[in-house]
């Protein structure tokens, strides 16, 4: 099939998620568009069947705002005609679902159909799509969309009961390759910590909604505990408030932040003890990842967080803002060699549910169906 992607090219999990699709998809021979603003992070563009397209965006001096959903839209009919695109999948309701329901609607004019796939990652609904700028616009082209799709049961009942969705909503659980997951590489633990300290790991884009400071605040009590080291991964515009608190708990020489990586795996694979007190997460792509190498989890128990992080098996699931209890569960994950183990096997075990293997299929299928005009289910509601 010819497939379009587009989504956000940030390392942000809706972009991860979208990329590692298409990257899959292609090594199964399918030829596959991304359109973006620019290189996303994960995109391989040397692989075969891959081609990336980026967005122009014409400076205007009349614009105070460049009208970025109208060049994207008009990029997507130009790729579709030139290439035959047999369906257009985009990741993120805003602007994506909308411009693309503006570039069905050029093509149609022109005689071609082109089905329009949206997946919702959940600030798209969660944060930004309910406020009152953008709903009625997002809850348009959400029922425009020939097909949509959530990355868990609980954005699917967010998205029905935020808006009045007139289409059926399938749910296609985020994914991992676990294949890339199984190698250690060099090992790197004695670069961050000394035999007898533990490691905990938080990977975010350090914005308000993963409540960095529970983190530091959790790390804080833990480690007046158990003997340990914290590693942030990721920049954002909350490391400043976590710094200040790094500072107000003389944490300097504990905590290290090692910014944007290239290979996660070999970093997360050094950690003991994964940290996600976020205020919201549709699903926790960072939790999986931390999973998949054998990492258990401590996490707040909003959103989709519970259909990953299985409490008292794979890690804890917490109130939010619960810092004691979070430390408490760390602790008790930590301070006993054979327990952590136990924490360990079961994450990376219930990862393999996961496995792009798995959900790889379903993505396929509806592909198909999108193509072949399958109507899916019944509406929410
Ligand atoms: O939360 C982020 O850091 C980025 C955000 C995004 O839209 O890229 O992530 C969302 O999509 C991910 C992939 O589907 C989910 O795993 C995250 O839980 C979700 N984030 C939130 O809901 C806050």
């Amino acid at each position: 099939m010819k497939i379009g992607i587009v989504c956000y090219p940030t390392y942000g999990g809706s972009g991860i998620v979208a990329t590692e699709l298409g990257m899959e998809m292609a090594k199964k021979g399918h030829q596959v568009h991304f359109i973006s603003y620019s290189l996303p992070a994960r995109l391989d563009v040397t692989l075969p069947n891959i081609t990336f397209h980026q967005v122009n965006i014409q400076e205007y001096e009349l614009f105070h705002y460049q009208p970025y959903s109208l060049a994207l839209s008009t990029l997507m009919v130009e790729i579709a005609q030139q290439y035959g695109l047999d369906v257009m999948h985009v990741h993120y309701a805003i602007p994506h679902a909308y411009a693309a329901y503006i570039a069905k609607q050029i093509l149609k004019e022109k005689g071609v159909e082109l089905p329009v796939i949206t997946t919702l990652h959940g600030t798209d609904i969660t944060l930004v799509g309910k406020h009152p700028v953008y709903k009625p616009a997002v809850e348009f082209s959400i029922n425009q969309s020939d097909i949509v799709t959530t990355v868990s049961e609980s954005l699917k009942q967010d998205t029905c009961s935020t808006f009045n969705i007139r289409k059926p909503i399938i749910v296609i659980e985020n994914f991992i390759d676990l294949s890339l997951f199984a190698e250690e590489g060099p090992c790197l633990r004695e670069k961050f910590a000394k035999k007898d300290e533990r490691i905990l790991i938080h990977v975010s884009n350090l914005r308000k909604v993963k409540r960095i400071e529970d983190v530091i605040e959790t790390f804080n009590l833990v480690q007046k505990k158990i003997k340990s080291k914290l590693i942030i991964v990721g920049e954002g515009p909350e490391w400043q408030t976590a710094q200040q608190l790094i500072h107000k708990y003389g944490l300097e020489d504990k905590v290290r932040n090692v910014g944007k990586v290239k290979n996660l795996y070999s970093i997360l694979h050094v950690a003991d003890l994964f940290l996600l007190p976020s205020s919201q997460e549709s699903f926790g792509l960072a939790a999986l990842e931390a999973m998949a190498a054998g990492v258990p989890v401590v996490s707040s128990d909003v959103g989709g967080i519970p259909e990953v992080n299985s409490h008292g098996v794979t890690g804890y699931t917490l109130p939010v803002g619960d810092v004691q209890g979070m430390a408490q569960a760390a602790i008790e994950i930590l301070q006993d060699d054979q327990v952590l183990k136990k924490f360990k096997e079961n994450a990376r075990e219930r990862s393999q549910l996961f496995d792009v293997k798995n959900i790889l299929p379903r993505y396929e299928k509806l592909y198909h169906q999108a193509v072949e005009g399958v109507k899916n289910g019944k509406a929410c509601g």
